[in-house]
């Protein structure tokens, strides 16, 4: 296979838990400061995440829950005004450290630039939330330990569509044989899969459902030394935890 150089990262659900706590809550503030009475519970965001993207997903909501809402204005126009503010919302969350980073990110990480393996970010999420969860959890230069950080709007697909690894590998001039992927999702996972990538899932309560066929190892989070991961499916071996040299094991 290839030898590895690069980890390429999700954000949502994969560095951190940003779904139920921050974007859905931001969601919720954003649509009561507009006025409207709409209400995103848990367990409807749990159906709403099938759509990537915020935007996206405020249109599909309109679609399927609000047939008969009328915006004052253009559509679109509303639908990029609700957004901003959502995202305003988020960050303020992230400010307030809400948000932890999931279990092994920071070693992972930590270790990968201390090791020269390269990092990038494949994100539907907004780059402006990206940005702002990194500074918040891993500090105000941690942006720059990221060679590419490719976020929303860059690409005109978004998962499961493969744009966004397509354009990371470019971006760092890498085969898809020279770098893994993080991911927690199965749009996710087949963005990763339609370029030949290898894919580790890290599965969280809205995804562990989630067919991850495919995929090379799937786990509840990366796992600390003390901390040991749990197989849903793949063999380890004797691995409890994600560190560099497992990973070169895994695409080698
Ligand atoms: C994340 C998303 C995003 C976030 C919200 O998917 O789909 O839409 O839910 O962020 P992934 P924005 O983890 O696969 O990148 O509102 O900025 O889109
Ligand atoms: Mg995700």
């Amino acid at each position: 296979m290839g030898e590895l150089k690069a980890l390429i990262f999700d954000v949502d659900g994969t560095l951190a838990e940003t779904e139920r706590y921050g974007h859905r809550v931001a969601f919720n503030r954003a649509f009561a400061e507009a006025n409207l009475d709409w209400d995103w519970s848990e367990s409807l965001y749990g159906n709403l995440l099938e759509v990537s993207g915020g935007k996206e997903r405020i249109r599909y909501y309109l679609q399927q829950y609000q047939p008969q809402f009328q915006s004052s204005g253009n559509l679109l126009d509303f639908i990029v005004n609700l957004h901003q503010l959502k995202n305003q919302h988020f960050e303020q969350l992230v400010g307030q450290g809400v948000i932890p980073l999931r279990t092994g990110v920071k070693r992972l990480l930590e270790s990968a630039k201390v090791m020269g393996i390269r990092c990038a970010i494949a994100t539907t999420s907004s780059l402006t939330n990206v940005l702002a969860l990194l500074e918040k959890t891993l500090g105000v230069d941690s942006p720059s330990w990221f060679e590419v950080i490719a976020a929303g709007d860059i690409v005109p697909h978004k998962k499961p569509a493969a744009d966004i690894y397509q354009y990371v590998l470019e971006q760092m001039n890498l085969n898809p044989n020279q770098a893994l992927v993080f991911e927690d999702s199965q749009a996710g996972l087949q963005a990763a899969q339609q370029v030949g990538l290898s894919t580790i899932v890290t599965v969280n309560e809205y995804t562990q459902g989630q067919d991850f066929s495919g995929a090379n190892l799937v786990i509840n989070h990366l796992g600390e030394p003390e901390q040991p991961f749990q197989v849903l499916f793949g063999n380890p071996g004797h691995q409890t935890y994600v560190s560099i040299e497992f990973l070169r094991k895994i695409l080698n």
